[in-house]
């Protein structure tokens, strides 16, 4: 068995191919995350829920498109396509994804104004999921992650996950990433530099 917890990051179908945010090839990690939360004792899953008409939504922003960014009260935000609406089957975890023996499903990105790609902490970086509580009072230590999307909230949870105390790896094989601007490149020497082990 594996030591810590596996936190699988948004394996959704909307992160899939066919969904309203596909991440290419992002189907293919379900078989290898599956092998993983067997070989874990401890499971955590996060899921990108947000409300209909939420900030991180190009349609939100009169004239503007998917991909291009805005200047928001905590900075500046990516807009993506709606995706991962409450309750939609885009929302759902990916059907082949065996979660049942997960221990908490950490939902993110409700708060309609604040998006968040970190399962630790909103775009504000202020704005705690509780996560790190949670993970405290369990005791673990040491988090491995792996999941949808590798440059984004892959690598924000990683790198928050450093800085409140955790080790943190990242098993890249089962990450697929997005990749706008050579956010590929840039996150990964990132969580590089933030001491995150890159499996
Ligand atoms: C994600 C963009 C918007 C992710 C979520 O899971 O990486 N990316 N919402
Ligand atoms: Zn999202």
């Amino acid at each position: 068995m594996m030591e810590g917890a596996l936190i699988v990051i948004d394996v959704q179908n909307d992160f899939c191919p066919g969904g309203a945010l596909a991440v290419e090839r992002g189907d293919e990690v379900v078989p290898l995350i599956n092998g993983l939360i067997k070989r874990f004792d401890h499971v955590i899953l996060t899921q990108d829920w947000h409300p209909a008409g939420h900030s991180s939504f190009a349609s939100s922003h009169p004239g503007k498109l998917p991909f291009e960014t805005v200047e928001m009260p905590y900075g500046e935000q990516t807009l993506w396509p709606d995706h991962c609406v409450q309750g939609t089957p885009g929302a759902e975890f990916h059907p082949q994804l065996e979660w049942t023996k997960a221990e908490l499903v950490i939902r993110k990105g409700f708060r309609k104004a604040i998006d968040s790609y970190s399962a630790f902490f909103e775009n504000d970086h202020q704005t705690p999921t509780g996560l790190a509580g949670y993970l405290r009072e369990r005791g673990f230590t040491k988090v491995t992650f792996a999941g949808l999307a590798t440059d984004f909230c892959v690598a924000y949870s990683a790198i928050d996950a450093r800085r409140q105390g955790f080790e943190a790896s990242v098993i890249l094989q089962a990450c697929r990433g997005i990749d706008l601007a050579g956010s590929m490149e840039t996150m990964t020497q990132r969580m590089r530099d933030e001491g995150v082990a890159l499996i």
